[in-house]
């Protein structure tokens, strides 16, 4: 990439709150640079409004469904990039063998605009070639059934498709006979589904705006809503300015979370004013929130323990007729907690006892309390454990089915919560296959699929040999880049639903096809009329979104579309009326009403402005638990079975890093995030405004104690080098930035450094890739650049 000279001071820290006049400007810029002007403020106007589209950008929901326009620059990103006026057309295809655009950055591939008409790969003149879509259908079927088993196909989603489009996907899927159904949330959410479904029944978080409302203190953990969710600041803003202790874990300051200068709020940006965020900011080290929340319950069970009158309720430390009533594992989980000893919390979490006091000082004195967590959480190996820790501490004071109160994981792409509850799900429930296969006539398979991990494992070893993507950009969003690469072009064909270009069409199977499609902002014309589709936000709400751009070409087919046609080319004796549901998607609503509990009277209930709350059951304190009742773990601090090995990053560390390679050094602990110029693996450009770093990506943040241990410079380019029992892996040159970062940890983004993380380095039983938590040493550059 282009390298700065160092008077263009790619380094420039960020003094600003988050928000203001700076997010207008780089909207303003995002619209301009994909020429989408004309067309982007009415566009944006009817975003997240109740005759308008859903925003493609993150999964936090509206605030008020009549409210005027809410503003959010990565949502204006998110839209700008979608309604681009840039097109890649069959003669960009013609001039560009797949060679040559395989050596293009990621930049450079989302930057040729939006896919225009169905192309299949030509190996004879290695370059993507026009097929009509007839023919593509024909293509894909012939190979779907000329496999061995269904369970050789894998069919990956992400999660920006509609509530209709996964339902029909799935049903085309089961129909066709197999479980193989990975998507994002496998790299994602996972563990959050995980671990609640086993302690409260339900994998969903449990709180809805209107709790923010409420709560008096809300905890932040292991999120950048500044970056990733901006319209969270809003909600925390309000929350703050009515004195709502705000309580930040996160080994780095981001600036979204200390303060905030809301668009929204006229005096605010002319008075040049701003709300501080946190309360509390705290910087425990990568991997350390497990051994945070054990402190905070051993804070909170030891005023307990204190307690003169233990079953006086005003100010107690617990909430013990909720315990009684409503919980089970209590003695367990407080016996652990008071013997976890606070020098062993001290050293994992990177905090000390008077910090972790403080905190939850502000939780006993919090009569109703959020609990909010984002990738920092899930992308660990004890990610888990991490969670049930953290709804147990939640339990202790009965937060959770009360106004204000409960666990709040934030989802990241706009429907993934709703994909799953549509049924993209590798472990479906007997139940869900049941009642699928009474609607439709037809014997669902009943053994689990391929996880995303499973499904890069089976490529690899030859028995995923079709692989189908419904959005997302498989390629460049998942672990060990050279070995998922690898098993991407050992797959027989591999086709890609698409709106724009991307890495997974140039790493691609033998055969190869792309199907592009319509995206969220544009008008979906069906037989039966204009339609609209659904999707479910972050909160359980299911509401509508119709777009209102004219197609970005007129060969593109609506996601619906796309897989009734593929069904029923496959499938033409399946007896279900694919092609007639497309027509009037109303009729896949009401099939859905029909096999998913929550959704009767879908159509006339999601007419409503605003649509409607799916039913959580713990907001009334019912468990759907075996036992019906909300359950504690007791995960040790350091899981014994594993610790031997460990060197690094103490609770999440890996468990077998070799005892030889890694040198003199110790390893350091690297996590991959997120800048503010990009949407996972598409790169809008490269500054990271709110993080000081301006015209680069190819960076890694440092502390200075780490710098001086290492005998590095600030600015000096290095090799990130990852140390796995396997072997090491390396992601070349990047230039370290001294930063306010404890030490021991580092951060750079992804997808670069994907190519870092072993497959086999997943969260335990969720299998999320532990992307935030990777073994490194630093490889002084012969050159420096
Ligand atoms: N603009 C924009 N919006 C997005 C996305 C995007 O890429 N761009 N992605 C969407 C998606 S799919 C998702 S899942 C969400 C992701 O949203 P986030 O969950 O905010 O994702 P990350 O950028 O990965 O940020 C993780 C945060 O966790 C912190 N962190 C890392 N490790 C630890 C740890 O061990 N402990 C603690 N306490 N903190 C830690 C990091 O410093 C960082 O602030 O955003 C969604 N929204
Ligand atoms: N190292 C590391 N790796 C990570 C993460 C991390 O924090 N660190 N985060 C993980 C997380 S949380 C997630 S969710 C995954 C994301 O994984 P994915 O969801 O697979 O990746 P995205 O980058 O969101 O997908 C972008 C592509 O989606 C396509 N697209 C956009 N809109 C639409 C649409 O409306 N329809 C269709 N069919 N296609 C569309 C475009 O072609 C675009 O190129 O990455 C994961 N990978
Ligand atoms: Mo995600």
């Amino acid at each position: 990439m282009a390298e700065h000279r160092d008077d263009e001071a790619p380094i420039r820290p960020y003094d600003k709150p988050a928000g203001g006049w700076d997010a207008l400007k780089a909207s303003w810029q995002a619209l301009r640079r994909q020429d989408a002007v004309l067309r982007g403020p009415g566009t944006l106007l009817r975003t997240n409004q109740p005759t308008g589209f859903d925003c493609p950008g993150c999964a936090w929901p509206d605030r008020n469904p009549h409210s005027t326009f809410e503003f959010c620059e990565n949502g204006v990103k998110a839209v700008a990039n979608e309604s681009t006026g840039k097109r890649v057309t069959a003669a960009f295809f013609a001039e560009h063998p797949v060679a040559w655009l395989a050596e293009q950055s990621d930049e450079f591939l989302e930057a040729q605009g939006r896919l225009t008409e169905p192309m299949v790969y030509d190996p004879g003149s290695d370059r993507y070639v026009p097929i009509g879509w007839d023919a593509a259908f024909a293509k894909i079927a012939a190979a779907l059934n000329a496999l061995a088993s269904p369970d050789e196909a894998i069919f990956y989603t992400s999660g920006r498709t509609s509530n209709e489009a996964a339902f029909l996907y799935q049903l085309f899927v089961r129909a066709y006979g197999t479980n193989n159904l990975p998507d994002c949330s496998n790299m994602c959410h996972e563990p959050s589904g995980v671990a609640m479904t086993e302690q409260i029944g339900s994998g969903k978080g449990s709180v809805t705006l209107d709790d923010f409302e409420r709560a008096d203190a809300i905890f932040v953990f292991g999120q950048n809503p500044g970056t990733n969710h901006p319209r969270m600041l809003g909600e925390l803003r309000r929350a703050a300015k009515r004195g709502c202790r705000i309580v930040v874990f996160n080994p780095l300051r981001e600036r979204g979370l200390e303060r905030f200068t809301d668009p929204q709020s006229p005096a605010e940006m002319l008075g040049g004013g701003s709300t501080a965020i946190a309360s509390h900011y705290f910087q425990p080290r990568i991997g350390g929130d497990l051994a945070v929340a054990l402190g905070m319950a051993k804070v909170v069970i030891e005023h307990a323990d204190a307690e003169s009158e233990p079953h006086a309720t005003e100010g107690a430390a617990l909430d013990r007729a909720f315990i009684a009533a409503n919980t089970q594992g209590y003695d367990d989980f407080a016996d652990l907690v008071r013997e976890t000893a606070w020098p062993e919390i001290e050293r994992e979490s990177g905090l000390s006892r008077v910090q972790i006091a403080q905190a939850a000082q502000v939780y006993l004195d919090s009569g109703a309390t959020i609990l909010c967590w984002g990738m920092g959480i899930t992308q660990h190996r004890r990610s888990v454990a991490t969670l049930q820790t953290f709804l147990g501490l939640l339990l202790l004071r009965g937060n959770i089915g009360k106004p204000g109160a409960g666990p709040c994981p934030v989802r990241g792409h706009s429907n993934v919560q709703g994909d799953r509850t549509m049924g993209i799900y590798e472990k479906p429930s007997p139940t869900f296959l049941d009642r699928l296969g009474a609607e439709f006539g037809f014997a669902p398979p009943r053994a689990d699929g391929f996880d995303t991990i499973a499904a890069i494992e089976a490529m690899r070893d030859g028995h995923g040999r079709v692989f189908f993507a419904m959005g997302g950009n498989f390629a460049a969003a998942t672990p060990d880049t050279a070995l998922t690469h690898a098993a991407l072009r050992n797959c027989a064909l591999t086709v890609q639903v698409s709106t724009k270009l991307n890495r997974s069409h140039v790493v691609h199977g033998r055969e190869a096809l792309i199907l592009p499609c319509l995206g969220r902002t544009e008008i979906d014309q069906q037989a039966g009329g204009l339609q609209a589709v659904t999707v479910e936000d972050s909160m359980s709400m299911v509401h509508l979104s119709s777009g209102m751009n004219a197609p970005a070409s007129t060969t593109l087919l609506s996601e619906p579309a796309i897989v009734a046609r593929l069904a029923a080319a496959t499938l033409p004796n399946s007896g279900i009326p694919w092609l007639s549901m497309i027509e009037d998607y109303d009729r896949i609503r009401d099939r859905i009403a029909r096999v998913i509990p929550g959704f009767e009277d879908f159509n006339a209930r999601v007419r409503h402005p605003g649509g409607f709350h799916l039913h959580h059951p713990c907001r009334e304190r019912v468990f759907p638990t075996p036992s019906g009742k909300a359950r504690f773990f007791a995960h040790a601090l350091v899981d014994r079975m594993h610790s031997a090995g460990e060197t690094v990053g103490g609770a999440s560390a890996p468990i077998d890093p070799p005892a030889t390679s890694s040198g003199p050094k110790p390893l350091l602990q690297l996590m991959t995030v997120r800048s503010h110029d990009q949407y996972n693996t598409t790169v809008y450009g490269n500054d990271d405004r709110y993080r000081g770093v301006h015209g680069l990506r190819r960076v890694c943040f440092i502390s200075r104690a780490d710098l001086d241990a290492q005998g590095l410079a600030d600015g000096e380019h290095v090799d990130l080098v990852s140390v796995w029992h396997d072997g090491e892996r390396v992601a070349p040159d990047f230039r370290l930035i001294a930063y306010d970062i404890p030490p021991g940890c580092l951060a750079a983004y992804f997808p670069e450094t994907n190519a870092l993380v072993p497959l086999d380095h997943h969260a335990e039983r969720a299998r999320t890739p532990a992307s935030k938590s990777i073994p490194v040493r630093l490889q002084r550059r012969s050159v420096t650049a």
